[in-house]
């Protein structure tokens, strides 16, 4: 009766040059595999990739026929939007190229991929470099974020300085950016401030964004261009990116593999180490295949590894299936497990029947466990690969 058209948004950002367009295209570009399933491009910089889960109906012994996601092979496929993000140069912040399209790309996100150069050859500002430090980048995305962040407060405090409900004011005032009161209010513990009458200096108002950042936009770093790093650029990224979500990658190999994959010049599961060539094809594609193979031998690509990471990595993510029938595991139409939903590890029923639509949340009385045939009430705390009927006065 309900669809869940609300697929969590993945914003990719980083200096200039680090591969973040080359990585969208790579994550938004269906591969032979599933090119005849309905794939968009919602605007030039907005696309759709999927994160890979196994898919409840084996657990189930039945056939899944999903509507929000696919299933290929017994894995489930969820969408998730992703977002090429423009490049953050140093002094971002003051307006250097940061039009109203980067507050939009940005606000929406649930997590933040950052784009930095594995290979040491661009610097934070992207120009061409030796060794560079990707800690560099690391340091300046986030500080031109929570500078950009602190200046939109600042400017609202003569308001917010007489609100007694300072969490409340300030969800207001950074409506956009997707933040809960209760993440205000862990950034405010934090940054040891009080947030009603509040009267913040400037350094207080940074120490505070920069907190809510963390806390509220998950970052995972993607070390890209590993194709083109050595060892000695490996090892020194190690202790340079130390206690950062690192995922190493190449958007450049898997974009090439998707792209002749599509064309049909080789079948390629994306994730996989291997590939298979079809056609006839000329000297230079055998090098550049050469050089894949090379690369393939060592490690993935990483492409499938950061969708993944960026979906459920973070804040424990599960998966739950809302139901309308807990015996036949279908909705009202009839389709076998239809959707396959993202949620915040500790998320109740309550939780899921809010995201499904604001109404059954009101009206709900508790839940059905449908494995197991149970009810539940309504604060029951969801568990990955739950089946779930939400049960609801409303009609
Ligand atoms: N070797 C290598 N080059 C890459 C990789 N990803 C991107 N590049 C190259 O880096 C340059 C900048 O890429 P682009 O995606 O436009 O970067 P953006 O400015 O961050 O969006 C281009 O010449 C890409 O071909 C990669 O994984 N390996
Ligand atoms: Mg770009």
């Amino acid at each position: 009766m309900f669809f869940m058209s609300e697929h969590m948004i993945v914003g990719i950002i980083g200096a200039p040059n680090k591969g973040k367009s080359t990585l969208f295209s790579a994550m938004t570009m269906a591969s032979a595999e599933i090119a005849d399933y309905p794939f968009t491009t919602i605007k030039p910089n907005h696309g759709i990739a999927y994160a890979a889960r196994q898919c409840v109906e084996r657990e189930l012994h039945i056939k899944c026929k999903p509507r929000n996601s696919m299933c290929v092979d017994g894995t489930r496929l969820i969408p998730i939007d992703i977002v090429d993000v423009a490049g953050l140069v140093p002094g971002a912040h003051l307006g250097k190229g940061m039009g109203n399209q980067f507050l939009n790309d940005i606000c929406g996100a649930s997590v933040l991929i950052q784009v930095v150069d594995a290979s040491g050859k661009s610097d934070a500002n992207g120009n061409r470099a030796e060794g560079a430090d990707a800690y560099d980048e690391v340091k300046m995305v986030k500080e031109e974020l929570s500078l950009w962040l602190a200046d939109i407060i600042s400017r609202h405090m003569p308001k917010l300085s007489k609100e007694e409900d300072g969490a409340k004011a300030l969800r207001e005032v950074l409506s956009g950016f997707k933040v809960s009161e209760y993440d205000i209010k862990k950034a405010a513990s934090a940054a040891t401030l009080t947030l009603s009458k509040m009267k913040w200096s400037t350094a207080e108002t940074q120490k505070f964004s920069s907190e809510l950042l963390r806390i509220s936009k998950p970052m995972i770093i993607a070390a890209n261009k590993i194709d083109k790093a050595t060892d000695e650029d490996i090892k020194r990224l190690a202790v340079s990116l130390k206690g950062c979500d690192v995922i190493l990658c190449s958007g450049m190999v898997e974009l090439a593999l998707r792209k002749t994959s599509k064309e049909g010049k080789i079948n390629y599961v994306p994730g996989e180490r291997n590939f298979e060539v079809l056609e006839d094809i000329s000297a230079e594609q055998a090098g550049a295949f050469e050089y894949i193979r090379r690369f393939l031998a060592k490690r993935s690509t990483g492409v499938n590894e950061l969708i993944n990471e960026a979906a459920f990595s973070r804040e424990g993510n599960i998966v739950v299936y809302p139901v309308e029938d807990e015996n036949k595991f279908t909705d009202h139409f009839g389709n076998t497990l239809p959707d396959a939903v993202v949620m915040k590890g500790g998320s109740t029923a309550m939780d899921l029947a809010a995201k499904i639509h604001s109404e059954l949340a009101v009206n709900m009385i508790y839940a059905v466990d449908a494995k197991k045939k149970i009810r539940v009430a309504k604060d029951y705390v969801l568990k990955d690969n739950d089946v779930i009927k939400i049960v609801s006065a409303a009609k």
